[in-house]
């Protein structure tokens, strides 16, 4: 018996980019990789990764919410980040799982901050309230360029409240992107998601080395 031993906390992997740069495609990829290694990652996704956070997924990528103001849309978008750190994420690490999330606050600062306008602090004030903490151990940036993403994202049949915006809108958010991995690069990891799935996986794989290496004895 061992009930004494401390569980090593889990580990937090968080995969960002713009509209089309291959985020589920890498997630299923990585899920295997992680599985080769011994770890089944718990999988979730933002906005969403729980019933409340559907719901609220579901309003804010309605194409028929035509009057959703920018102020409501952020506060949508960390309502549901609260719900899932609290309900699946910090229970998850605690317990000493690894945890793959499709999108994570990064997406804020993008989304609603580089591409909405809403200003950096009023998201950074949300953050250290409503996130609790919690920060990736690495983040996986996927860039691409926008029109290859949207070419890409347009192959899906019709679209979203968010990808109905101009190519101005995606810049921005891909330019907000660059510069918070370029101000944080410990945490950051940017994989060029214009090389071929196998080549995007391969990528991330380099990128999560040390994260193997952190938990083996
Ligand atoms: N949002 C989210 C905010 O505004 N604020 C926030 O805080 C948060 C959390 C969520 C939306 O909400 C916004 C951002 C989003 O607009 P989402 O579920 O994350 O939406 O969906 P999208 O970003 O729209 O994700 P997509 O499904 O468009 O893109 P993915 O997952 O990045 O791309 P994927 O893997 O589905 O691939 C798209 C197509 O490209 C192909 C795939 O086969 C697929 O057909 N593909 C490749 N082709 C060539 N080479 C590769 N390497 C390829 N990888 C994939």
């Amino acid at each position: 018996m061992n009930s004494s031993k401390s569980i090593t906390r889990g580990r937090l992997i968080t995969l960002e980019g713009g509209e089309g740069a291959g985020k589920s495609t890498l997630l299923a990829g990585l899920r295997e990789h992680l599985r080769a290694h011994g770890v089944e990652p718990v999988m979730t996704r933002e906005p969403g990764g729980t019933p409340v956070g559907e719901a609220i997924r579901a309003i804010v990528l309605d194409a028929a919410q035509t009057h959703l103001f920018a102020e409501a849309e952020l506060l949508l978008m960390f309502a549901s980040r609260a719900q899932l750190v609290r309900e699946v994420i910090e229970p998850a690490l605690a317990a000493g799982h690894w945890v793959l999330c499709d999108r994570f606050t990064d997406a804020s600062y993008a989304y609603q901050g580089g591409g909405r306008g809403q200003p950096v602090q009023r998201i950074a004030d949300l953050e250290q309230w409503a996130v609790a903490g919690v920060v990736p151990d690495v983040t996986l940036l996927l860039d691409l360029p926008v029109s290859d993403g949207r070419a890409r994202a347009a192959g899906r049949g019709e679209a979203d409240r968010i990808e109905v915006e101009g190519d101005s809108f995606f810049e921005r958010i891909r330019e907000t992107y660059r510069a918070r991995a370029h101000a944080d690069p410990a945490r950051f990891r940017l994989l060029d998601a214009s090389d071929t799935p196998l080549g995007v996986l391969s990528q991330a794989a380099l990128a999560l080395a040390p994260l193997f290496d952190e938990v083996t004895p």
